[in-house]
């Protein structure tokens, strides 16, 4: 069994990825600078897990941190587009720095494999009303977006450069257990699913008929784990939905059907620049991944749910 690092392993995806990496028998490194990720994500009395609480943007930190390992899943940034447009020079330490400096102590210490987590905000409103591609033009419309499209390119450089093996996965809207709500611009499942079960009220932006494709946390970390452990990755950026579109209104009814109700709904204008329709062409992603089965929206809810 390998050892492998996940930057950014104490948050959502992370951990669940961590969790994953640990129950297949593998020994894990986690980089985190816990701003907002949690402890409490980590199963920290697993002896296979060795947790480094530091910065992607201190390279000293991270090629310790890389030395040694098997592969990375490069999961660290601030996911938050809003905290990149009110904060563009901070988050482009985490977001771009923290990229290279993790190519470059691969390239040092001989690690090849990375997996890379790039989003569909570069393709900013391209594409809207048909399933996106990956050959949709490139909008980042975000110093976000800018900062993941620039890894993707450099992840580029590095493999044809260096021999670095970047697995490159796109993700559409994910989401599942230890997603954090606490934000107006967090997930938005995240969000109806902690409100519908404290009885708060539900804003939903606009008339609730603009659609997402949403994609599981552990679909996505079934496919996290073939970019780390597969003999051979395809290099090409791969979407990551399912290619369905669920709108709000159909979200707030399935629920509703698992929370006995909901709460009163609050419409509001829709948010200035939102996508009406969102949703992914992920035939590249089954041509080159086995595909996991599908866990329906109701039953992610109901892991989300705790039900
Ligand atoms: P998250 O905030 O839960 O996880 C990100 C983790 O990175 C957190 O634990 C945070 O503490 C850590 N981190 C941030 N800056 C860091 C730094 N400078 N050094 C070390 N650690 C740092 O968010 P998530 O949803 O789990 O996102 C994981 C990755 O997936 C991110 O790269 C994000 O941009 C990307 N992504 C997520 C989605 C989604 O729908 N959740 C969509 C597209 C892309
Ligand atoms: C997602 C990503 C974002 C970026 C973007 C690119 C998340 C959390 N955000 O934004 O990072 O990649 O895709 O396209 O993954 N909404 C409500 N009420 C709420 C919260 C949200 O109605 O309380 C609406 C919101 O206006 C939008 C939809 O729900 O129409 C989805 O919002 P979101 O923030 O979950 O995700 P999205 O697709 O806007």
């Amino acid at each position: 069994m390998a050892e492998f690092l996940v930057t950014g392993g104490a948050g959502f995806i992370g951990s669940n990825l961590v969790d994953a990496l640990l129950a297949a028998g593998h020994r894990v490194r986690v980089l985190d600078n816990l701003s907002m990720g949690k402890r409490s994500n980590l199963p920290l009395d697993n002896p296979r897990l060795h947790f480094i609480e530091g910065d992607v943007a201190d390279a000293e930190v991270v090629a310790q941190a890389v030395a040694g390992c098997a592969g990375v899943a490069h999961l660290a940034a601030v996911a938050s587009v809003q905290a990149s447009v009110d904060d563009p020079v901070s988050t482009h330490q985490s977001n771009f720095i923290g990229t290279l400096n993790v190519c470059e102590a691969m390239r040092q210490h001989g690690v090849r494999r990375v997996v890379y987590a790039s989003s569909a905000a570069i393709y900013g409103n391209n594409g809207e009303g048909v399933a996106i591609d990956e050959a949709t033009a490139k909008a980042p419309l975000t110093p976000y977006a800018s900062d993941k499209l620039a890894g993707e390119h450099y992840l580029d450089f590095y493999r044809r450069q260096h021999g670095l093996e970047p697995a490159v996965f796109r993700f559409f809207n994910i989401f599942g257990p230890r997603q954090d709500p606490s934000s107006p611009y967090s997930g938005v499942i995240s969000i109806f699913t902690q409100r519908a079960q404290q009885g708060l009220p539900i804003s939903v932006f606009g008339d609730g008929e603009q659609t997402r494709d949403f994609f599981y946390v552990g679909d996505l970390v079934a496919l996290l784990m073939q970019g780390l452990l597969s003999e051979q990755v395809v290099s090409d950026p791969l979407n990551v939905g399912w290619s369905q579109a669920v709108s709000l209104n159909q979200l707030l009814a399935e629920i509703g059907v698992l929370c006995g109700g909901l709460p009163p709904l609050t419409h509001l204008p829709a948010r200035a620049g939102d996508i009406r329709h969102s949703r992914a062409d992920n035939t590249r992603l089954q041509a080159h991944y086995r595909m996991p089965q599908q866990t329906p929206l109701r039953e992610g809810l109901r892991q989300l749910l705790g039900l």
